[in-house]
């Protein structure tokens, strides 16, 4: 008998919104309820692409807008084939960030939305995409807000609204972010268990 395929699922979501909490919460979750379950996350920042991404987030190197786009691009190309192995041998993956968030950032820099997702065309297209949606006022008032590039009010703002327009009503779940961290991993947890279930025979698909 074949292997069911794993589930790709994706958190997105602005700055603070709990991704990485609730990614790691979700896989625990998935691994004790008896599913096998990874986490991944963008930008990795462990390659020697990965470290440059992080000079760069972390203001001790400059790229410009483009060349940053294709720096977190290469990111995920560079993952590509690791993710499908994992996939195919049913294991399901839960990945913080993803090429969402590669369009989101560099399309609130005014870059073009159809050069942003041009690079991502070809990447594995997640089975799920869970939304953490908050407002201005709780991300600002969350721990850690404004040590990185890109953390600050106005910016975020513009972030949110790119996402927003990514919005596909197919494969994505807006999800409030804006309620205890063991509630909304139930929450994120419900969905990913239904997309689990129902991968059977399902074909991976391609991005965009
Ligand atoms: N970026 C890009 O430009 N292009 C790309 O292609 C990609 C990324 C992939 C770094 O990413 C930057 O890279 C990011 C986008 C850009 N820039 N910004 N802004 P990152 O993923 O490394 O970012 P980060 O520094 O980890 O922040 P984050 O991911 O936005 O945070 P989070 O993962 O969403 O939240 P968290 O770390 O789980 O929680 C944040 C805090 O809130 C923490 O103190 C928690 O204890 C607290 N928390 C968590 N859940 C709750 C609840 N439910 N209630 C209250 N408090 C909570
Ligand atoms: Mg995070």
């Amino acid at each position: 008998m074949s292997t069911t395929r794993g589930a790709l699922i994706v958190l997105e979501g602005v700055d603070r919104s709990g991704k990485t909490t609730q990614c790691k919460n979700l896989v625990e979750w998935l691994s004790k309820s008896g599913k096998k379950a990874k986490y991944i996350n963008f930008p990795d920042r462990s390659t020697d692409c990965g470290s440059l991404i992080d000079k760069f987030l972390t203001n001790n190197q400059e790229f410009n807008d483009e060349t940053i786009h294709l720096l977190f691009s290469l990111n995920r190309w560079e993952s590509k084939s690791k993710m499908e192995k994992l996939l195919k041998e049913g294991i399901t993956l839960v990945v913080d960030r993803y090429s969402y968030s590669g369009v989101a950032y560099s399309a609130a820099k005014g870059l073009s939305y159809d050069w942003c997702k041009n690079p991502e065309v070809g990447l594995l297209k997640p089975d799920l995409v869970l939304y953490l949606t908050l407002t201005c006022e709780a991300m600002l008032s969350r721990k850690g807000f404004g040590n990185e590039r890109y953390e600050n009010k106005e910016f975020q703002k513009k972030v949110r609204e790119c996402f927003e327009k990514l919005y596909d009503s197919s494969y994505w779940q807006n999800v409030d972010a804006n309620r205890s961290e063991m509630d909304l991993t139930q929450v994120l947890a419900k969905y990913a268990d239904e997309t689990i279930l129902s991968m059977s025979n399902k074909p991976l698909k391609l991005l965009w």
